[in-house]
C-alpha cells in the first residue's frame, strides 16, 4: 500500500502527464471530448468548463493524449476564442482530424451578433498551435457542434447542428465545401421518438458523432435535453436514409449533457463522453471519460455503462 501510494505520488508529480481511472483528466473540469487516432496515439480534444456558474464559461479548448488510454500527457489550450478574431463566446464541442500533413479542428462558437457559427482551425502538428484556417467562419447557420469525417473515397463530409442535423461535403482542402449545407430530415424512424413536445419529434438533440465501420455509417449523439442520454442511428450511406438503433449510455451522470465520441485504437473500442463526477461537478462543471467496449457481431452497440475506476 505504502508503495502503490509512493508510486501514485511520483506519478501525479510528473510534468504534464495524468494518470488514469475516470475522469480522465482530473485537475480541470473538461467537456465534449473528441478523441482522434493518429500515429500510434490517441489525441483526444476537449473544451473547458472554467467556473461552476449558472451557464457555460468556455473560452479555450484542449489536447490531451496517450498511447496507452492510462497515462494521458496534457498538451495544454492550442486553441481559443483569441484564435478567431470574429468570436466572442462559447468555446463548444468540436472535432480534428488529420489529412495531407495537417490537422483540422472544426469547431462551434458564439459571434458578437449572439448567433453561432462554426470555424476551423489548423495546424501542423496535432497538439497545435491552431490558428484560423479563414479568418472568418467556414459556416453561419446558428448551429453547434461539427462532427467530421473523411470517407474511403475522399469525400469528407462535415456534420452539426442543434437543433437541425445538417451535412455539409467538404472540398479536399478542408477549409471550402461544395454545394450548400443540406438538412438531414428528422424522422421519428431515423431518429428515435421524443413524446410531448410538437416542436421537436425525435430524440436528436445535439452533439453528433459521426464515423464509418465495417460499411455502416454511424451517427451517434445526446439525445433529449435536458437530461441527455447518447443514441445512434445508422445508415448503409454517408448521408442516409438514417434508422435509429437506440440507446448506447442511458445517463448524463449528474450533468444534463453528455456527449459523445468514439475510436478504435490498439484493436479496442473506445466511448469517450462526459458527466459531472469530479467534486464540485454538475452542468457546467463537467468532465470526460471513457469506457473500453466491443461492438456486437452485427455492428450494433451495447450498453456502456459509466464508471468511476
Ligand atoms: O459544452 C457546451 C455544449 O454542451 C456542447 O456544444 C453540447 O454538445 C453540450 O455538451
Amino acid at each position: 500500500l505504502a508503495l502503490a501510494a509512493i508510486l501514485f505520488c511520483i506519478t501525479a508529480l510528473l510534468p504534464g502527464v495524468a494518470k488514469a481511472d475516470n475522469p480522465i483528466v482530473q485537475h480541470i473540469y473538461t467537456a465534449d471530448p473528441a478523441p482522434l487516432v493518429y500515429n500510434g496515439r490517441v489525441y483526444l480534444y476537449t473544451g473547458h468548463d472554467e467556473d461552476g456558474s449558472t451557464y457555460f464559461t468556455m473560452r479555450e479548448w484542449r489536447v490531451w493524449s496517450s498511447a496507452d488510454m492510462v497515462n494521458w500527457t496534457d498538451h495544454g489550450s492550442p486553441m481559443s476564442l483569441a484564435t478567431f478574431s470574429w468570436a466572442s463566446s462559447d468555446a463548444w464541442a468540436g472535432q480534428a482530424v488529420y489529412r495531407n500533413g495537417k490537422f483540422y479542428w472544426y469547431v462551434p462558437v458564439r459571434m458578437s451578433n449572439g448567433s453561432t457559427a462554426i470555424g476551423v482551425g489548423v495546424s501542423d502538428s496535432p497538439t497545435g498551435p491552431f490558428r484560423d484556417a479563414l479568418g472568418r467562419p467556414l459556416i453561419q447557420n446558428a448551429e453547434i457542434d461539427p462532427t467530421v469525417y473523411i470517407d474511403a473515397d475522399g469525400q469528407a463530409y462535415l456534420y452539426y447542428g442543434n437543433p437541425h442535423l445538417w451535412y455539409v461535403k467538404l472540398n479536399a482542402d478542408m477549409i471550402s465545401y461544395s454545394g450548400n449545407p443540406a438538412q438531414i430530415p428528422l424522422t421519428t424512424a431515423g431518429f428515435g421518438t421524443r413524446a410531448g413536445d410538437a416542436n421537436r419529434p425525435t430524440l436528436y438533440e445535439e452533439g453528433p458523432w459521426f464515423y464509418k465501420r465495417n460499411n455502416l455509417y454511424y451517427m451517434v449523439f445526446a439525445a433529449k435535453c435536458c437530461s441527455e442520454f447518447i443514441a445512434y442511428s445508422t445508415s448503409p450511406g454517408p448521408t442516409g436514409p438514417w434508422t435509429y438503433r437506440g440507446t448506447i449510455m442511458p445517463t448524463q451522470g449528474s450533468s444534463f449533457t453528455n456527449h459523445p465520441g468514439v475510436v478504435d485504437f490498439n484493436g479496442g473500442s473506445y466511448f469517450f463522453y462526459h458527466n459531472g463526477a469530479l467534486p464540485g461537478g454538475g452542468g457546467f462543471t463537467r468532465s470526460v471519460a471513457v469506457e473500453k467496449f466491443n461492438y456486437n457481431a452485427d455492428g450494433t452497440f451495447p450498453t456502456i455503462n459509466m464508471t468511476t475506476t
